[in-house]
């Protein structure tokens, strides 16, 4: 076990049964043009964290942690999307549209690949997921039980979307749940902030959350 020096109490890393997962860095969500812009969202504040979520995932790879990493988007035929969530508001694109990245938010089109900087390799686990959460209709809980898999370390976008109610479906399934504070963003800053104080408020209730350089260096430590 090594100590993590989290909020709001120490994180008692397990490297043999941690996983990290690394949540919809997508060029729907990073880019101009994609489907955070086109909810009217200024992508540059979520662009910012790609050096920094490169780096915890160097170090994860460098560890021989479980790699994750989540795409939301759906089947071209949007029998995956209910009407009630591409219906939702007044977007400039509604998924599925044609956009300047393929079609928004629809499998194997250029707007719902990760950004290349943070690309799967080979032996690295892509899970697709038409919902917000990465556990609702996906393989992943089955995944994380084969391999034993007790911890889940957190980054991506948006820390109170798709980051959070990832980490509560994980919390409600008895993971403990770390999050890198500097490896997650969200269009709104105030909601970053926000969701990090409710996550590891009362007692750490949904999870905790540090630093990505003290991730980086307790995956570093060698026991
Ligand atoms: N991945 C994710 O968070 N999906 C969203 O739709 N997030 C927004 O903040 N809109």
């Amino acid at each position: 076990m090594i100590p993590i020096a989290a909020e709001p109490f120490e994180f008692p890393l397990d490297p043999a049964h941690a996983a990290l997962i690394i949540i919809d860095m997508q060029r729907d969500f990073l880019e101009p043009g994609g489907f955070g812009a086109a909810l009217g969202n200024d992508v540059t504040l979520v662009q910012a964290i790609v050096p920094t979520v490169r780096a915890l995932l160097d170090a994860a790879r460098a560890r021989g942690l479980m790699i994750i990493h989540t795409r939301e988007c759906h089947r071209p035929d949007l029998s995956d999307c209910p009407p009630a969530k591409r219906d939702r508001g007044d977007p400039s694109l509604r998924i599925g549209d044609p956009g300047p990245m393929g079609r928004i938010l629809i499998a194997g089109e250029p707007g719902a690949e990760i950004v290349p900087e943070l690309a799967a390799l080979p032996g690295e686990h892509v899970i697709d997921k038409p919902g917000k959460g990465a556990f609702h209709a996906t393989s992943l809980g089955d995944m994380l039980v084969e391999r034993g898999i007790t911890q889940l370390i957190f980054a991506g976008v948006t820390t109170e979307v798709c980051v959070q109610t990832t980490m509560r479906e994980a919390n409600d399934r008895g993971y403990e749940c770390l999050l890198a504070e500097d490896a997650t963003a969200s269009y709104f800053p105030e909601f970053r902030r926000a969701t990090l104080d409710m996550i590891r408020a009362q007692g750490a209730i949904v999870g905790w959350t540090a630093p990505t350089a003290l991730i980086a260096a307790a995956l570093a430590h060698k026991t």
